[in-house]
């Protein structure tokens, strides 16, 4: 059988999301998420005009040659466009074979090696009570891991805080913010590395005080910090015993991780901005990270990130996939199957898409008592709704960005 038709969705269910539909010759579909916040269109047509044209008629189930070949062929290889784009299609052929031979797609990447996957989710607030409140409603849905954000006194409002209205928590979206048609720019805030670094080990204390040594906490730093600045704060958590300290300073500076590791023991995540192995060389043969952050969806779908998760296991680097709501739930389902099956799972994040997201794509995956599993249904276990999906045409959105008090532009 062969690939019939390759059509790319740009939808906005209740946020932005791309999506590869790829049609076989005798009817099979499989679907791939190709999100790249804030520069969809830009996949799309990488997509629609230079990889759709190009695969017409090839066989579906050479999913390893394809994704070679969409990798070698245009001479220009990684960054995020180009891989967004390879992820989508892998994704789709992954689906498509697991459908073909009837099973859910871990069974086809080496079968269960765990009954379900540890999950983490967002708890934060303005302030230490908000931020309570949000933390104690996932206690009380049973989960286990919570990643603790909040504002800092002095500062307005921080990219990823959001106090939780009450049944609301589902519907929050902190990555795209939409800005006014005219000008279109990014919606600023303001940053004061000094004023967070002096905040957020009293809120770890709190938390620790409140809740017990028990509950796994994690932070996102965001790219924020400077190699020393970075060092201090994780040496300054480590007596709470942090699961990790996520994007200390900016990824892709990757031996910035040295100074942080002399002078703590605080695990150290990073790597949702990166998208090949390549770019985890040094962060992992150097053992300078502990979890590897990409996602399927930024990292060349499947076979990506199981290449990556290989070469991560022989230094005993463990998983925490990328999983914010601009990853959409497809490449969320491709996310479980693969953690389900590698050995070195570490954690998931699992921020949960809101209700009209859900509406469109269907999942079959569950979570119960903290922990995810992609479900029985063949392949991904994604259904797409396209007509639902057309009622809901792209609009514009940005991430925010970052500028230091002085109007300087800093790492967010
Ligand atoms: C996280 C994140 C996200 C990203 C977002 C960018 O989930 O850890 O940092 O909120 O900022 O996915 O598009
Ligand atoms: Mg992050």
């Amino acid at each position: 059988m062969s690939i019939h038709s390759i059509d790319v969705d740009v939808s906005s269910p209740g946020r932005n999301f791309v999506t590869a539909i790829v049609t076989t010759s005798d009817g099979v579909v499989g679907l791939g998420d190709a999100t790249l916040n804030g520069r969809e269109l830009a996949v799309a047509s990488y997509l629609r005009d230079h990889v759709a044209p190009t695969l017409i008629g090839r066989d579906e189930s050479q999913i390893e040659s394809t994704w070679q070949y969409l990798y070698r062929s245009p001479y220009w290889r990684r960054g995020p466009v180009t891989m967004a784009a390879l992820a989508a299609i892998d994704m789709a052929l992954w689906d498509i074979a697991a459908k073909r031979a009837g099973v859910p797609l871990y069974r086809l990447l080496g079968g269960a090696s765990r009954t379900g996957l540890l999950a983490y989710v967002h708890a934060s607030g303005s302030d230490l009570a908000h931020l309570d409140e949000a933390i104690r409603g996932y206690v009380e849905q049973g989960f286990q891991a919570v990643r603790i954000q909040t504002g800092v006194p002095g500062l307005g409002q921080i990219y990823g805080v959001h106090d939780s209205d009450p049944g609301g928590a589902y519907e929050y979206e902190p990555a795209g913010r939409l800005t006014s048609d005219a000008p279109r720019r990014p919606a600023e805030e303001t940053w004061d590395t000094a004023a967070y670094l002096r905040h957020l080990p009293t809120v770890f204390e709190h938390v620790r005080s409140e809740f017990g040594p028990e509950l796994h906490l994690l932070h996102d730093g965001h790219h924020r910090m400077r190699p020393i600045e970075a060092a201090r704060l994780a040496s300054d958590l480590e007596p709470y015993r942090p699961f990790w300290l996520e994007d200390c300073t900016p990824a892709e500076d990757q031996s910035a991780l040295r100074l942080v590791r002399e002078h703590s023991t605080t695990p150290l995540a990073i790597g949702e901005v990166l998208n090949s192995v390549y770019d985890y060389q040094t962060l992992i043969t150097e053992r300078l990270i502990d979890y590897v952050r990409s996602s399927a969806t930024h990292a060349g779908g499947i076979t990506g990130l199981r290449q990556l998760m290989t070469f991560a296991g022989i230094y005993g680097t463990r998983s925490g996939f990328h999983g914010p709501t601009d990853v959409s739930p497809v490449g969320m389902a491709a996310h479980l199957h693969l953690g389900l099956a590698i050995h070195n799972f570490g954690i998931q994040e699992y921020m949960p898409h809101s209700a009209r997201t859900l509406e469109v794509f269907r999942t079959s995956y569950t979570v119960e008592g903290g922990l995810l599993h992609p479900g029985e249904t063949p392949g991904l276990g994604v259904e797409l709704d396209r007509e639902m999906a057309a009622a809901h045409p792209y609009e514009p959105a940005y991430l925010p960005l970052n500028r230091l008090r002085d109007g300087t532009v800093h790492d967010w």
